[in-house]
């Protein structure tokens, strides 16, 4: 999954593909480097960020979707909150819904099951503006497992059919580095819910931690890559990525090992 951000302020890219030709330009290039989905937001979720009117990330989002769909087949998430905006997005040729606040929102797991779209779960302790602040856990892999399970639950009891959920941990999401490194070296119990999983750890601030050395996020790549190979060993669906090329290639060779396993 390649990551288009239409907004100003997103942590490693914010404000390079905020406009419609610029986020279409990118669309393209994460097209022709051979990615299998385009998730598309209009709100920055890292730490800090303030939310965005529905308005606005309506307007920022439903244009590229509608021009890149005007060009291309490729299956499209909108990385969104808000059921407004997954309606329009819906509308304008999105397939999935990619939420990090996991259908949390009132009238967010019926307005999926009328919209009919595939959604995309995802654990987040408290809300962007304020999750770094404190994350506490007693057992992080067991309540972020049991959160997914239930909101899997709760989905399907509102009539999203069972074949139409993606789960995903949400690292980064209301965790420190040691709450993120845990959950990353037991993934194999978040893919043994049963669901498709989605990683996301492109580009995040625990590799930052990991690598004292490194200067801003977008130099991340090679831990990117690394936590990326992590999630493949454990047998997920996909990996939400800023670099599209670079992931594929380190995917194919650590596939190809695998392979040749006896
Ligand atoms: N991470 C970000 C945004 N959306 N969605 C899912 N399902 N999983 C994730 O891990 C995830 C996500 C990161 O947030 P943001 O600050 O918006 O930056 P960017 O979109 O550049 O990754």
């Amino acid at each position: 999954m390649g990551v288009v951000n239409a907004t100003p302020d997103s942590f490693s890219d914010g404000g390079r593909f905020d406009t419609l030709e610029a986020g279409l330009c990118h669309a393209r290039r994460l097209i022709g480097e051979g990615a299998d989905i385009l998730d598309i937001g209009g709100e920055s979720t890292r730490p800090g960020a303030d939310p965005v009117p529905v308005d606005a990330e309506i307007a920022r989002v439903v244009p590229l979707i509608g021009a890149i769909r005007a060009e291309s087949d490729i299956p499209i998430s909108v990385d969104t909150m808000k059921p407004a905006v997954a309606r329009a997005a819906v509308a304008a040729g999105a397939a999935i819904w990619n939420d990090v606040a996991a259908l949390t929102a009132p009238a967010a797991l019926e307005t999926a099951a009328e919209l009919g779209c595939e959604v995309m779960l995802m654990h987040m302790q408290g809300e962007p503006r304020t999750m770094q602040a404190a994350p506490r856990y007693g057992d992080v892999v067991a309540e972020v497992c049991g959160f997914l399970a239930a909101r899997a639950q709760a989905a399907i009891v509102a009539g999203i059919a069972r074949e139409r959920i993606w789960l995903d941990p949400g690292i980064g999401f209301g965790k420190t580095l040691d709450h993120n490194l845990a959950l990353l070296a037991h993934l194999d119990r978040v893919v043994a819910l049963g669901f498709p999983v989605l990683l996301g750890v492109s580009r995040k601030g625990f590799i930052g931690k990991l690598d004292p050395a490194e200067a801003d996020a977008a130099s991340r790549l090679p831990g990117s890559l690394a936590a990326a190979l992590a999630g493949a060993a454990a047998g997920v669906a996909a990996v939400r990525v800023h670099d599209v090329a670079e992931t594929r290639q380190a995917l194919a060779v650590w596939a190809a090992i695998d392979a040749a396993r006896p």
